[in-house]
């Protein structure tokens, strides 16, 4: 019998992923940092949904969904406020891209459920989609 394969066990508890270093990949913060080496030069967009709140949609963009087009196929992310207990995620949602520097990208808002078209956004930008419109990128 060889060596024991080393093993790290960390309770998944209050972890929380988002882009650390805004290096354009995933982070994992669960009691320490894990930090995502993006070894193959991969493509990401970030969009970060945002309501306009009294009588509209909520102004954390939570259920809002951001549907981009990537090499013919749909990628859908939808904002949530947080996953499991005691864990939570950044705002901006985090659509891959990998070769593809750019897509086109369709957003819609729970409470008009209309489907925006954002048109062809750039990876490695940060873009803030508020209620049927760009708001900042
Ligand atoms: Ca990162």
């Amino acid at each position: 019998m060889g060596p024991r394969p080393k093993r790290l066990v960390l309770n998944g508890w209050g972890s929380v992923t988002g882009d650390l270093d805004n290096d354009g990949d995933l982070d994992l913060l669960a009691r320490t940092a894990f930090r995502n080496r993006n070894r193959f030069g991969h493509y990401a967009l970030q969009i970060r949904p945002r309501g306009l709140g009294a009588g509209h949609s909520n102004t954390r963009g939570i259920g809002a969904r951001v549907i981009a087009k990537v090499a013919g196929k749909e990628r859908l992310q939808e904002r949530a406020g947080s996953h499991g207990t005691g864990s939570g995620d950044t705002p901006w949602l985090h659509i891959g891209l990998g070769r593809a520097t750019s897509a086109p990208v369709r957003v819609v808002f729970p409470t008009t459920g209309v489907l925006v078209d954002a048109g062809e956004l750039t990876a490695g930008r940060y873009t803030v989609w508020e209620d049927g419109r760009v708001v900042r990128t």
